[in-house]
Formats: C-alpha cells, sequence, structure tokens
C-alpha cells in the first residue's frame, strides 16, 4: 500500500512548543461523511461553565467521548464519557498515523453559527500531564484559530482551521501559550471540531 504522505515542516509557533498544522488531513469525501455522522450520532448537549464564580452557559454544544465511561472533569463541570462510535475512532486511527500518542478520549465542539466560540484558554488540566499532546481535527465551516503569548498577550498567529484539517499541538505549548476560536460576524455554518487528547 502505497504511505500517504503529509507534508508540515512549519512549525506554527517561534518557540516554546509545537502547533503543527496538516491542510486536508481528510479528503472531502471522508470530511464530508464524518461531519454528518458526528452532526447527527454524537450527543450533544450545551453545558454550563463557572466564570469568576458564575454560571453561564457556553456558546457553543459538547460532548466528550473516550475508552472507558469515566466522567470527566473541565472547566468546572463534569461531563459524562460515551464510548467512540465507529467513525471518531477512525478519525483517530488516521491522526495517531503522525504522532506515536494513542489517544484516550476527545472533546467534542458544535459551533452552530458565527455566534459559536470558545474564549482564550489553554489546555493544561492536570489530568492531560505536563506536555499535553492535543490532536485537533476540523469538520464543516471554516474558522479563525488565534495564538497569543500567555505572559504578553500578544496575538502570534490567526490561522484558517478548513474543512478536513487536522492541527498537532505539542512539547511545551500549553505552558507559554493561550488559544482562541473567536466569534465571527460572516455569514458561518456550522463547524465541528474534535480535540482529541491523552488523559491520565
Ligand atoms: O474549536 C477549536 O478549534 C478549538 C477547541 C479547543 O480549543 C478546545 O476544545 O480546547
Ligand atoms: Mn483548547
Amino acid at each position: 500500500m502505497q504511505q500517504q504522505l503529509f507534508e508540515t515542516d512549519k512549525n506554527l509557533l517561534p518557540f516554546n512548543g509545537e502547533v503543527l498544522l496538516f491542510e486536508n488531513f481528510f479528503t472531502e469525501n471522508e470530511s464530508e461523511i464524518y461531519f454528518n455522522h458526528l452532526l447527527n450520532e454524537i450527543k450533544w448537549k450545551q453545558e454550563p461553565i463557572k466564570i469568576f464564580g458564575k454560571e453561564i452557559m457556553q456558546p457553543r454544544l459538547t460532548a466528550f467521548y473516550g475508552d472507558d465511561e469515566k466522567d470527566y472533569s473541565y472547566s468546572g463541570i463534569r461531563m459524562k464519557s460515551y464510548p467512540w462510535t465507529k467513525e471518531l475512532h477512525e478519525v483517530k486511527n488516521k491522526i495517531e498515523t503522525i504522532d506515536k500518542v494513542k489517544f484516550t478520549s476527545a472533546l467534542l465542539n458544535l459551533y452552530r453559527d458565527g455566534k459559536d466560540s470558545m474564549g482564550w484558554h489553554r489546555d493544561n488540566e492536570k489530568e492531560l500531564g505536563l506536555n499535553p499532546v492535543i490532536g485537533s481535527v476540523s469538520f464543516g465551516a471554516s474558522r479563525i484559530f488565534q495564538l497569543r503569548n500567555y505572559k504578553d498577550k500578544k496575538i502570534i498567529k490567526s490561522i484558517e482551521l478548513t474543512n478536513g484539517s487536522f492541527l498537532l499541538t505539542r512539547g511545551e505549548t500549553q505552558h507559554y501559550w493561550e488559544h482562541q476560536l473567536p466569534k465571527t460576524k460572516n455569514r458561518n455554518g456550522k463547524r465541528i471540531n474534535i480535540t482529541f487528547r491523552v488523559i491520565r
């Protein structure tokens, strides 16, 4: 079988970590199949989060899937964990060809339109270990993803995460850089993002 090669030697970060973008990692056909499966079969919910002690609804729908049915704590809420679907497992197998890591779980995000978003944060929960490896897959509408320095808050990258793209984050990234998915005024369709994680 011919080995498919995905070119990227471009680290989006200048130092202190690694963020690698693989565009068209999934074909248009695969992306359409996975998008429709995920939209219809995932147990999407709108969950509240606590910000400065106040409960507000997250501006997106989420779900948590993984190896075992242990619940997961995230941003002050507990999420029920569901077992992998066949399609989620296929996506996971494909991204595991790039980094040798075995992902144990995935947080899924459904951005219903341009008003749904995710604010600045780091993926640095204790359960992710010292240097988390995060595999982020996007299907559906394109959205801008931004990276900024954790200390001086200067935005250093705004990139487009397109349908079928794969963004791999590893090394010391989560110590030094924050990321967000801002709202957009463009008429934007639905976007599904899966962040595969290793939970110890
Ligand atoms: O939707 C995205 O691309 C980012 C999602 C994210 O940062 C997260 O789930 O932690
Ligand atoms: Mn994140």
